[in-house]
């Protein structure tokens, strides 16, 4: 990794730290109702890639405790997206419903597919 793309992933984490999203609130109860929806997802992610922040604000803002796999740091969680999703390619979300699973390769996408999973 070049030294320009280290200052520039230093400063991406760095403001997205400053301006942490505010989380809304709801009660335990609406709380669990919201986590039991998004079980079992997970989102593919580098710590550093911009695109993965707007993901990561988008769940922290919508109180979205999925689990995430750095696809960087863990080989293991490398070869899951390429296996499964068919690319190296962050961010990604895994989703599985009614026993088809899905690999969702854009933030955008993402951020909508998870509202309306929460939604529905
Ligand atoms: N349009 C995509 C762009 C995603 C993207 O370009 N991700 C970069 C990391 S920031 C990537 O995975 N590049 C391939 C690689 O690093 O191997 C999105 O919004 O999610």
């Amino acid at each position: 990794m070049s030294v320009i793309h280290k200052i520039l992933g230093a400063l991406i984490l760095f403001f997205n730290w400053v301006f942490t999203p505010r989380t809304i609130k709801r009660d335990a109860d609406a709380q669990a109702a919201i986590d039991e929806k998004i079980a079992g997802t997970i989102l593919y992610q580098y710590k550093a890639c911009p695109f993965c922040v707007k993901v990561r604000r988008s769940m922290k803002r919508n109180g979205l405790k999925l689990e995430t796999r750095d696809a960087k740091r863990s080989e293991a969680a490398r070869d899951e997206l390429i296996a499964g999703g068919g690319k190296l390619k962050v961010p990604c979300l895994r989703a599985e419903e009614a026993n088809e699973v899905r690999w969702i390769y854009d933030s955008s996408e993402i951020i909508e597919y998870l509202q309306k999973r929460i939604t529905a």
